[in-house]
């Protein structure tokens, strides 16, 4: 029996993985490193110092902490100055509709983000009131895919583990969800997803009555 959904953020809420993107972007050829697209998907999930570092190895260049310290927080400002122009309808389609309509039915909803700064993109979007817990980047010391956040998200909503779906877009994410003994419905390409239980390609028309076969199968 389904009990509560845990959902990332970034990914599967809202697509900052642009604005992740533009941001890293500038910081590196700021650097003279070249960043790409391509590179920018090493980034999904990952935390921000250590997102700078696989940066700074795709330039060969090694900095002193207090240097990379800094790097890191002028790449936050950049990236919150996108986050701060973000508007309602960034919201991926279907997704709070999904939302609303689990709770309606007695499903506990928690958020499990990497990001640090996951309160105040869900208090730009006036999504907040849809999470009964939020675990973000400030609450967790392990990274995915160490299931550290989505068992502080099962343990804030008082549901066992094996009561609990996870949805995720980052292969680590998925690993995260498993290593926590959860189901977990990968959101985007099944190519990169396999080791969810199922995989959607967003969340248009999906519903509970979908998600319940899914996981009964
Ligand atoms: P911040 P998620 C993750 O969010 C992003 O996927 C990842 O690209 C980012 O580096 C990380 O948050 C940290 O974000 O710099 O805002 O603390 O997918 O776990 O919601
Ligand atoms: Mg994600």
């Amino acid at each position: 029996e389904i009990k509560a959904c845990l959902f990332d953020l970034d990914g599967v809420i809202v697509d900052t993985a642009k604005y992740h993107y533009l941001a890293w972007q500038q910081l590196a050829n700021g650097l003279g490193i070249s960043f790409t697209e391509e590179h920018n998907e090493l980034l999904k999930g990952v935390s921000r110092m250590r997102s700078l570092d696989i940066i700074l190895e795709l330039g060969n260049t090694t900095l002193a902490d207090d240097e990379k310290m800094k790097l890191a927080t002028q790449k936050n400002e950049i990236y919150l100055s996108y986050i701060q122009r973000m508007k309602d309808d960034e919201l991926l389609p279907g997704v709070k509709e999904f939302i609303e309509e689990i709770r309606n039915k007695g499903i506990v909803v928690a958020l499990g983000s990497a990001s640090k700064n996951a309160r105040l993109i869900l208090k730009q979007l006036h999504i907040e009131e849809l999470f009964d817990a939020i675990i973000d980047g400030n609450e967790v010391t392990q990274a995915k895919p160490d299931p550290e956040v989505f068992l502080k998200g099962a343990e804030a909503l008082q549901v066992e583990s094996r009561s609990c779906v996870v949805f995720e877009d980052a292969i680590a994410g998925v690993e995260a969800a498993k290593n926590a003994g959860m189901a977990c419905i990968g959101v985007g390409d099944p190519k990169n997803l396999s080791e969810a239980d199922q995989v959607i390609s967003g969340f248009e028309g999906f519903n509970l009555k979908q998600l319940a076969t899914f996981l009964s199968d």
